[in-house]
């Protein structure tokens, strides 16, 4: 077995990330997230990568924090907020940010931050046979990786209390019927499925669905007014990209567009 706590595949225009405890259903240890952190920030300064691939490996996603690391010492606590500020609260800010779209594909259980951090990509597809489980309730713990946040404007109020109170496992189908996430497909169709729509990004005109990304985000702390204001100037920028102007003459000449996905003229 590879021993590396994440796998990182150049594919052509995209980069595939696996997640690789697969004895430990994927948990983060310290060493784990060291990796997807430096993995995350090479492939946003890779010009070249235009859409990224978060997987597990196994039979799980992931389940969050390694309790082993948790488990507390005679006479000692862990203190848990500094491992959000190092760890998991700048994951879900890069996941959020990367100037490109990120893709889950759930392949199995996602628990505790594995959850959250799966909610947290741009789009999230899921194997029928994977679950969403707020774990934190079930140890004593806030749900965290930004779970109190995307959860009731995912799903609601009422079903987001209940998903964090009870840490009861919701199925990919019913997280579907919910719109926690976009889809859920057979297992045996969920990379070919995952991996065609990052295909897809790597062809798409980046700058335009990195600016969608900004402007989806922003809209939650947004009243109409702000928003059309921010849509004034993201449109500006969108329309300097050259992908823009190829966008429009090949609609023209009647063929399909060929986006390079670079930033300016
Ligand atoms: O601490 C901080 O830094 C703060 C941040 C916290 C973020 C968090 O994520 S807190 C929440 C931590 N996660 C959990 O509480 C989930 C714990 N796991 C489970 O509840 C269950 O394993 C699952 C519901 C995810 C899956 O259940 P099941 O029955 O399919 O599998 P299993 O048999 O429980 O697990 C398989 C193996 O993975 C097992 O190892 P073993 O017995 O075969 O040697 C199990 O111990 C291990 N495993 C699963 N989750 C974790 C884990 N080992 C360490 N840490 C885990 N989180």
């Amino acid at each position: 077995m590879d021993e590396s706590p994440i796998l990182v595949d150049r594919r052509a225009g995209y980069r595939a990330i696996t997640l690789n405890r697969p004895e430990r259903l994927n948990a983060f240890t310290e060493a784990m997230h060291k990796a997807l952190r430096d993995a995350l920030a090479e492939a946003e300064n890779d010009g070249d990568c235009r859409a990224l691939l978060l997987t597990g490996a196994g039979r799980g996603f992931c389940a969050g924090q390694d309790l082993h690391d948790r488990l507390s010492k005679a006479g000692e606590t862990p203190v848990l907020g500094g491992a959000l500020q190092a760890y998991y609260n700048p994951l879900v800010r890069k996941l959020r940010s990367l100037p490109f779209p990120v893709v889950a594909a759930v392949n199995g259980v996602a628990a505790g931050a594995g959850a959250n951090i799966a909610l947290a990509c741009d789009i999230v597809l899921a194997a029928r046979s994977a679950s969403f489980v707020q774990a934190f309730a079930k140890i004593g713990l806030v749900p965290d990786s930004g779970g109190t946040w995307i959860l009731p404007r995912l799903v609601g109020s009422a079903r987001a209390r209940a998903l964090a109170l009870t840490a009861e496992p919701l199925p990919a189908e019913k997280a579907e019927a919910w719109g926690l996430i976009w889809k859920a497909v057979d297992d045996g169709a969920l990379m070919a499925e995952a991996e065609k729509l990052c295909a897809h990004f790597a062809r798409a005109p980046t700058v335009g669905l990195a600016l969608t990304k900004h402007a989806l985000d922003q809209s939650w702390g947004n009243d109409l007014e702000a928003q059309l204001e921010l849509e004034r100037e993201l449109q500006h920028e969108a329309s300097l990209s050259p992908d823009y102007a190829e966008g429009v003459r090949a609609f023209m000449e009647k063929r399909a567009p060929l986006f390079s996905g670079r930033r300016s003229r």
